[in-house]
């Protein structure tokens, strides 16, 4: 067995934590051989909460959990950690303004990013969930910057996997038949699920998309709006928002940044966008389709992007510049 390594999840009393750490602490992230010690943020009010997470934790009397540690403070949450699952962010309540959101959520990353920097490993992988993520992540990687900007990434993975479920239910095939769907952009409903290099294995042969579904409009509409509104519709029938799901979603997103992705597969998560990759303007937290090997991404190259892509990842774009430009506004840079 090797040495533990430290894994912060926030937002630890809430709902997606509450399906997520069964799942890291009995090893399905970080492998089965890989002893954990979980560090579990949440704000004061809710440490009642949290000592219940903690003890139903040691009931598990899971092998691989070396020690939980529940905290409010971020000194002691960011202190040596190998990964950051940054689930806790601002919701929205009645009546709030998007823009008074944000910056209540500018405020909680910006401190949090400058724990990363101050307490964290410098290899450390910051995932981030809490919405608004992709802007979020942004202002959390500005403000570490001793850890490189790669390391930081947002989850769009339950969008990637939402598109896969529903192209594979069409086609009546399990999901894992389903490869290379492309979520480009923002976490939220201008998100582009993009199929045109997504294969379906049907009968054993790989067809693309287009010609396993045999429903163009379909895929050019209704299954774009569907993965596009997927979290509200979740949230009309269950009067609560995505939790399994997204739980299910953040363990496949660090599995892969942990141990990589399958050969000649990729995957969808934001990441920080440079280089022009795609057209993207520099300097957001853009989902992109990537590979990851020796825990390290890289974007896809090469994919043919035709006109019906090319205005909705422009679109998914504009509104992520004018979310940075506002968060940025509320740093005072
Ligand atoms: P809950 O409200 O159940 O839990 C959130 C928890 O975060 C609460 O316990 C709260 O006290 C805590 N929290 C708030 N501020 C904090 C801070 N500064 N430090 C530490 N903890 C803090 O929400 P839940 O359903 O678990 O959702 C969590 C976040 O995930 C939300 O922002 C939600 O919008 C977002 N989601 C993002 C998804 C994605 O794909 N990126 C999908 C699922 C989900 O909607």
């Amino acid at each position: 067995m090797s040495e533990p390594i430290r894994v912060l999840v926030t937002g630890a009393a809430g709902q997606i934590a509450y399906s997520l750490l069964f799942g890291i602490a009995k090893g399905d992230v970080f492998g089965a051989n890989q002893p954990i010690i979980l560090v579990l943020l949440d704000i004061t009010p809710m440490l009642p909460v949290l000592e219940g997470v903690v003890m139903e934790l040691q009931d598990c009397a899971l092998p691989l959990l070396k020690e939980v540690i529940p905290t409010d403070k971020e000194e002691v949450a960011f202190k040596d950690l190998d990964a950051a699952i940054l689930v806790g962010s601002m919701p929205r309540r009645d009546g709030m303004e998007r823009k008074d959101l944000l910056k209540a959520n500018v405020a909680i990353f910006k401190s949090q990013g400058t724990a990363l920097e101050n307490y964290a490993k410098k290899t450390v992988k910051v995932l981030v969930v809490g919405n608004p993520a992709n802007t979020n992540c942004l202002i959390a990687a500005k403000s570490a910057p001793s850890i490189p900007k790669e390391n930081f990434s947002c989850l769009t993975r339950l969008d990637h996997n939402r598109a896969r479920s529903q192209v594979a239910m069409r086609c009546g095939v399990p999901a894992t038949h389903v490869k290379n769907v492309i979520i480009w952009g923002n976490h939220s409903s201008t998100q582009y699920p993009d199929v045109y290099h997504c294969k379906v294995n049907m009968a054993g042969s790989d067809l693309a998309c287009f010609d396993a579904v045999k429903d163009d409009t379909w895929l050019k509409g209704e299954f774009i709006a569907t993965v596009q509104q997927r979290g509200a519709a979740v949230i009309k029938a269950r009067k609560l928002s995505s939790a399994m799901s997204a739980a299910k979603a953040i363990c496949d997103h660090m599995r892969d940044i942990w141990s990589g992705t399958p050969e000649g597969e990729f995957i969808s998560m934001g990441v920080y966008s440079k280089g022009n990759a795609y057209g993207v303007p520099d300097d957001l937290i853009y989902s992109f389709p990537v590979q990851i090997k020796g825990q390290s991404w890289k974007f896809v190259e090469g994919l043919a992007i035709n006109d019906f892509s090319r205005g909705k990842m422009d679109e998914t774009a504009k509104e992520l510049v004018e979310e940075r430009d506002t968060a940025m506004s509320f740093l005072g840079v």
